[in-house]
């Protein structure tokens, strides 16, 4: 007997997930030039002069400063990258990352 019938389907659409971004976050400390930070923003964030002075003196004067928004994967490699950047000098510049809320 052959059975042609098919099930109702109910058709269930997802709501579209954008994946979520992540904060990379530079923090202040007493050790690391300025100039320093500004080269390092430059270089792996693609900032200008003055926007990269601008965020360094936010994070010097406040503790610390949003510097950007990205994907989890490419905000991590980012801080990392940054971070590294400054152990190869000898200075204690840390970049972090969180999740936008
Ligand atoms: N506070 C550092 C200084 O006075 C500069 C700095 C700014 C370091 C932002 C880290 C982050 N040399």
């Amino acid at each position: 007997m052959s059975d042609f019938t098919t099930k109702p389907r109910v058709d269930i659409k997802p709501k579209t997930q954008r994946p979520r971004l992540h904060k990379v976050i530079l923090l202040n400390d007493d050790y690391t030039p300025r100039e320093f930070v500004v080269t390092v923003l430059k270089g792996e964030f693609r900032m200008s002069e003055e926007q990269a002075h601008r965020v360094m003196m936010t994070a010097h004067q406040r503790g610390v400063c949003v510097v950007a928004v990205y994907p989890k994967e490419v905000a991590e490699t980012k801080a990392t990258r940054a971070t590294d950047a400054a152990r190869q000098k000898g200075y204690p510049l840390l970049f972090t990352t969180e999740p936008e809320e």
